[in-house]
């Protein structure tokens, strides 16, 4: 008899069973515990129940989508920094009241029960967390959009501190399972790599048809993205790596057990491990083919809903579909959607070449010129001979446009302008090798190519893309970076999210928050500086607590907090942090005890992760940790100066560490830093700024009045001729001083921070290319600044208020809209609530 279909209904959702039941329950059928639960069962049963709300949301959100059919935007990116799911969730979906409630009544605290969720690390920094807060935003803003990106198994590693010195540990982060996620067993996409390409006729047609000599499957994971104030969940699509045979049981029945087994090992493989570099690219091949595996299952995985709907229109494709290149990584998407279009559905090259570049745009994230992708054409060739191919008959199209539309010039400069733009050329260190220059890749193929700050999208064009630019100049956009409000702010913040609704009589800042600026009408009130003060003193508190907990020592926490937290690199210049902490702890020691008491107390905290393979940077690390243990221990001047390594930095670090900041450091060399966001998580919990003319701290600056940022250093105009004249430089005599101290074993370790030494201050070797002696001295002048600064409390917090209420500008809202408005061409689809 036919199945009554209709008894089977299941009811809307779990919203009827009363959530502190319903924790119950998930602890008692998914984990069989019966009452006795620790912390961490309190997290699972709280995610579980959770969980649920949050599908029957991406459920309505997604119907709503496909009876809508709106144009979509992808966003394609290798890494997606999310940090911790539990508090953003039960927050965007407006559940917090029931589950602080829920979690009251079985005896335990919120903030405590999501300090036991695990940090989602799967990226380094900067463009990773970038690409969260993203995804906050699309949804938010309800447009119809997803993420796509790679299900690493083991994300970015742990950092521990080993004698000071910094060792990496796995980050095993899914042996508990993960309840923000839902795996997709209907979806699942044919990767293939290697083997070879032949032409067959076909009818009177000539088809190509790549045999791959490796294939593997991506499985699709979601995990939902809710939107704040909205009913909108979005999605972050990840694949996982599996062997085809594990859907081909006939291997196994063959007796190939073993062969069967190291499949699964190479295709596991390819979804195994973040690679922990930032800004600098790894060349090895597992990374190539990690870009191409999420890059080919997120393709077909669109095209094929496409055609669900619009059958073989593919000149349809770019009014419903768009795609974001977040840095070079995902760029092989241009030669994929070529040879998808070309070979699979046998379009034919120029309404492809069409179709594609209309879909496609790039965003640049770094000025590093070695950070610019190449492969060898070689291994591309190797690996992906097809996309190889496409890729020479793009380059060869290219070219020869190239030399019509330069024919004013004169044949030498013109022959010289082609082969400095060509996709593919010669590696200029080995004539032998030739490479594919992902970047020009990119930029041919894409409708927009964009910076990510003022300063740094003027550098892509006059420099990095400038010949690109003068052939394109209306190809070439900027989008200053922005950063989520809701967990940079309000979750993170809550007690100073509710002084601002307090104070502005409404909580529509967290959705609009050019509202901010209506702080400034309070910046000098003494009462509302007073209750801003003690916001920060509480946070303060925090970091004390969790300082203690890390090293044992108790910290003045009347002294100024001051931060520098990011990744470690030499051109964000740690060092020179470490130099002025040093300079201050000499002075202090030179000091009487009364005149000690006079001196503004400060505790120095630095934190980041070192690429694995980066040795320069982990020796900054032990610089500051040698340093650390010399000025904490000093009974002369500990009440008054201490430095800190918090090992481990990541999302949920942050997350106590910026709240609680009082001055934060942003000082990288002018011109290198392309962004910087962190900068704006500063400045939304009203932490001052001390930095240089760079990235986006040029526009915090203009939002929050020049005259509140302790601005110091060269500009960027200037360092290309500072570089030349470095030998000539004549350094400042302070600087030499302490040269001769790290040198001389004031803090240990002699031999191992030779090579800092040298890279600063021997000309032969290093040459110092971040220019620190450059900048020391007017560093250590901004540094006085910050002092005369601190002992007026009231301007102090005039200007922390100040921060606050000029940071509307840098809500990630405001930089998907402008996305949205002049690239994407995206418009808004809500479901009902
Ligand atoms: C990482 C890998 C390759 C290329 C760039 C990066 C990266 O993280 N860049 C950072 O991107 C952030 C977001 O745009 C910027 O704020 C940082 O300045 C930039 O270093």
């Amino acid at each position: 008899a036919e199945l009554d279909k209709t008894a089977a209904v299941v009811p809307e959702s779990t919203a009827l069973v009363p959530a502190p039941v319903d924790i119950a329950n998930k602890l008692r059928y998914l984990f069989g515990r019966n009452g006795d639960y620790t912390v961490a069962d309190a997290y699972q049963g709280t995610s579980w129940s959770v969980r649920e709300k949050l599908i029957d949301s991406f459920n309505k959100t997604h119907e709503h989508w496909k009876k809508e059919d709106p144009k979509f935007i992808y966003y394609l990116s290798a890494e997606f920094l999310m940090g911790r799911s539990l508090i953003n969730t039960v927050y965007n979906l407006g559940l917090e009241g029931e589950y602080a409630e829920a979690l009251n009544q079985l005896g335990y605290e919120m903030e405590k029960v999501a300090d036991a969720e695990r940090d989602a690390a799967l990226g380094n920094g900067g463009l990773g967390r970038l690409a969260a807060c993203f995804l906050d935003s699309i949804a938010t803003l309800d447009l119809p959009g997803w993420g796509y990106g790679i299900r690493y198994k083991y994300g970015m590693f742990k950092q521990a501190l080993k004698n000071g010195y910094q060792v990496e540990l796995p980050d095993i982060w899914l042996t508990k399972g993960n309840p923000w996620e839902l795996r997709r067993d209907d979806v699942k996409f044919e990767v293939g790599f290697g083997g070879r390409v032949e032409r067959r006729k076909q009818g009177n047609k000539e088809v190509t048809v790549w045999t791959p000599s490796e294939k593997v499957v991506a499985q699709a994971y979601d995990n939902p993205i809710p939107g704040f104030n909205t009913p909108t969940t979005s999605n972050l699509r990840l694949w996982d790596a599996v062997p085809l045979t594990e859907f081909d049981l006939s291997a196994f029945n063959a007796g190939d057990y073993d062969r069967a087994m190291l499949e699964r090992e190479r295709a596991e493989g390819i979804s195994a491990v973040l690679y922990p570099n930032d800004s600098t690219p790894e060349g090895k091949e597992l990374r190539l083919k990690q870009q191409y595996f999420f890059v080919c299952a997120s393709l077909q995985d669109v095209l094929s809903r496409f055609k669900a709907v619009h059958g073989n229109n593919f000149d349809l494709l770019p009014e419903k579909a768009c795609f974001q290149l977040n840095d070079t990584h995902p760029t092989i998407a241009v030669a994929e959607l070529m040879r998808l279009l070309l070979d699979v559905e046998g379009l034919d090259w120029d309404q492809v070449w069409t179709i594609t570049t209309k879909c496609l745009n790039y965003t640049n994230h770094t000025v590093m010129p070695e950070a610019l992708e190449k492969w060898p054409v070689k291994v591309m060739a190797k690996m992906l001979p097809r996309h190889m191919e496409i890729i020479e008959v793009i380059n060869e199209g290219w070219t020869k446009w190239l030399g019509g539309h330069l024919n004013d010039l004169a044949p030498e400069e013109r022959t010289k302008r082609i082969a400095a733009m060509s996709i593919i050329h010669e590696n200029p260190w080995n004539k032998e090798e030739m490479l594919v220059n992902m970047a020009y890749l990119a930029v041919v193929g894409s409708s927009a190519v964009n910076g990510v700050a003022a300063i740094h999208s003027n550098i892509v064009k006059d420099e990095i893309f400038n010949d690109f630019y003068q052939i394109f100049p209306s190809k070439f956009q900027n989008k200053t970076n922005g950063v989520t409000p809701r967990r940079w702010l309000a979750w993170c913040n809550p007690e100073l999210a509710s002084l601002i609704t307090g104070t502005l009589g409404t909580s529509e800042w967290i959705n609009d928050t050019e509202k901010l600026a209506g702080l400034r009408a309070y910046a000098s009130d003494k009462a509302f500086q007073a209750k801003w003060a003690a916001v920060k003193k509480a946070k303060k508190a925090k970091l004390a607590e969790l300082i203690k907990k890390v090293h044992g020592d108790e910290v003045n926490q009347n002294a100024l907090f001051d931060i520098q937290i990011k990744r470690i690199h030499e051109y964000k210049r740690q060092y020179l942090n470490v130099l002025s902490i040093i300079w201050r702890y000499k002075q202090l020691k030179k000091m009487s005890p009364e005149e000690r008491k006079k001196a503004v107390a400060r505790v120095c905290v630095i934190g980041g992760k070192a690429a694995s393979a980066y040795d320069m940077a982990k020796r900054i690390i032990r610089l500051v940790t040698a340093v650390g243990d010399v000025i904490n221990k000093d009974p002369e001047t500990k009440e008054y100066l201490r430095l800190y390594f918090l090992p481990d930095y990541n999302v949920s670090l942050a997350e106590t560490i910026i709240p609680a900041a009082e001055l934060s450091q942003h000082i990288s060399t002018a011109g290198t830093e392309a962004s910087g966001t962190s900068n704006m998580k500063f400045q939304m919990n009203g932490c001052l700024i001390i930095g240089t003319w760079d990235g986006a701290n040029i526009e915090i600056a203009e939002e929050t009045g020049i005259d509140n940022v302790f601005v110091f250093g060269v500009r960027a105009e200037e360092i290309t001729q500072l570089r030349k004249e470095r030998k000539n430089f004549k350094t400042d005599p302070r600087w030499d001083e302490l040269m001769r101290d790290i040198e001389g074993g004031m803090f240990g370790d002699k031999d191992y921070f030779k090579p800092l030494v040298d890279s600063v201050n021997n000309m032969k070797v290093g040459n110092d290319w971040f220019l620190l002696a450059n900048d020391f001295a007017s560093y250590l002048k901004a540094q006085e600044d910050v002092d005369a600064c601190y002992k007026d409390q009231s301007e102090w917090l005039r200007r922390s208020i100040m921060y606050t209420a000029g940071s509307g500008k840098f809500s990630s809202d405001r930089t998907i809209r402008e996305y949205a408005e002049d690239i994407w061409h995206v418009t808004p689809s809500r479901p009902t609530a």
